[in-house]
């Protein structure tokens, strides 16, 4: 018994040794891609139906039936909300002012100087595009990433095929709920911080791609107070009772759901097929 006992003493220690050099030579990998990488990378950005559920599945075996696998897949025509009302979205753009990947910080920590590389805009985007265009290309000096920040800005002329309504703001989303019209605009010129519990891993000519999960944003709003034709701002945002716990518990109001969840319901994954989908085979946040 003593003998089985000292064999089981050893074997646990020998383990933890084991894992203790795995973890550490696993830390120096990481740390060194992190100065040896210089991958080139082809940024995009753009919305998405995809779900991280059943939902997802089931929309992309429908979509994929009529779309040939290079198309985007943007929001569905009709979604639901928290509470089963009726949802369509018909625009979604953003501008943004600059695009920053970072290493050394862990998903929810402070910010650490150093680790971070940035494409500059502004870059208009219509998140809702059957055929997004890169809003940049280049060599990044890092190629793990924990983070990405994107600094909205407000626009100071509207290019061509975008909304007028995009005119001195960060973001313009056009919808109905139950047939009754609305608008979101937003004039934060914040940066909006998506991350999640994996690291992204750039290789060399890969693509980047920033996903906003519409149809995840919608599903996590009660949007019931849209009783009638509403814009939806800073200067009215629409109150409601505990209408997004998902996204924000404090939250008391359809502006600050809608502008909290278009970050929290983003992500940023490697489009390995160029199809402008994050898949769950390539590499991402989530
Ligand atoms: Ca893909």
């Amino acid at each position: 018994m003593r003998v089985r006992m000292k064999i089981l003493k050893s074997s646990l220690i020998t383990m933890a040794f084991c894992l203790l050099t795995l973890l550490t030579t696993s830390c120096q990998l990481k740390a060194n891609s992190t100065t040896t990488g210089n991958p080139f990378v082809t940024f995009y950005a753009t919305g998405s139906s995809a779900a991280t559920t059943v939902a997802k599945q089931m929309w992309h075996g429908l979509l994929s039936l009529f779309l040939p696998t290079a198309s985007a897949l943007p929001a569905p025509g009709t979604m639901m909300d928290a509470v089963g009302n009726t949802v369509t979205v018909t625009k979604i753009w953003f501008t943004i002012g600059e695009i920053e990947f970072k290493y050394a910080e862990l998903p929810d920590g402070s910010e650490v100087d150093g680790s971070d590389v940035s494409f500059t805009g502004p870059y208009t985007v219509d998140m809702l595009s059957s055929s997004p265009t890169p809003l940049d290309a280049g060599n990044i000096t890092i190629d793990l990433m924990r983070r990405i920040k994107v600094k909205l800005v407000k626009t100071t002329s509207v290019p061509g095929g975008a909304p007028a309504g995009l005119s001195n703001n960060s973001i313009y989303m056009e919808g109905t709920v139950n047939g009754h019209a609305f608008i979101f605009t937003s004039q934060d010129e914040a940066v909006m911080e998506i991350y999640g519990p994996n690291l992204v891993t750039a290789l060399e000519n890969s693509s980047l791609l920033l996903q906003l999960r519409t149809a995840n944003l919608i599903r996590r709003i009660d949007l019931s107070a849209i009783t009638s034709s509403t814009t939806i701002s800073e200067s009215n945002k629409v109150n409601a009772t505990n209408p997004c716990p998902n996204i924000n518990s404090s939250a008391s109001d359809l502006y600050t759901c809608i502008r909290g969840g278009f970050e929290t319901e983003s992500t940023l994954g490697r489009d390995d097929n160029g199809d402008h989908e994050i898949e769950s085979n390539e590499s991402s946040f989530d």
